[in-house]
């Protein structure tokens, strides 16, 4: 009798088991998934390594959600002026090292961008928000 208790317990102890087992699967494949659909942050640098007047990388390519920070390097002051998307603009030049500006892109499309001060001198840039 006693022996039949303690066999069914053990049963039951080697289902809970393989049960948690399971929940811990499913768990482990949504954190996953969410990881995999987590927005992201791109870094784009002002000005090249060696001074040129440049954004770095020039083109660039992202998911709906993502979002672009542009980073003070070299050669400032810099500024990052989307035409005809005012929210996406940061006007303010930066004048000093390392300071920067970010935009998130909700919308799916191509958008080019410039430099006010070094418009002329080709910095400019393109982010392509793909679905
Ligand atoms: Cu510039």
């Amino acid at each position: 009798m006693k022996s039949q208790i303690l066999s069914n317990i053990k049963l039951l102890s080697k289902r809970l088991s393989l049960i948690i087992a399971g929940v811990l699967l499913v768990i482990g494949g949504f954190l996953a998934n969410t990881q995999a659909v987590a927005a992201e942050t791109y870094t784009v640098k002002m000005g090249s390594d060696s001074g040129q007047l440049v954004f770095e990388p020039k083109e660039i390519k992202i998911k709906a959600g993502d979002t672009v920070k542009w980073l003070n390097n070299k050669a400032f002051p810099h500024n990052v002026i989307f035409e005809g998307y005012p929210e996406l603009s940061h006007k303010k030049l930066l004048l000093k090292p390392n300071l920067g500006a970010e935009s998130t892109f909700a919308e799916v499309g191509e958008y080019r961008y410039f430099c006010t001060p070094h418009r002329g001198a080709g910095m400019v840039g393109k982010v392509i928000v793909e679905g």
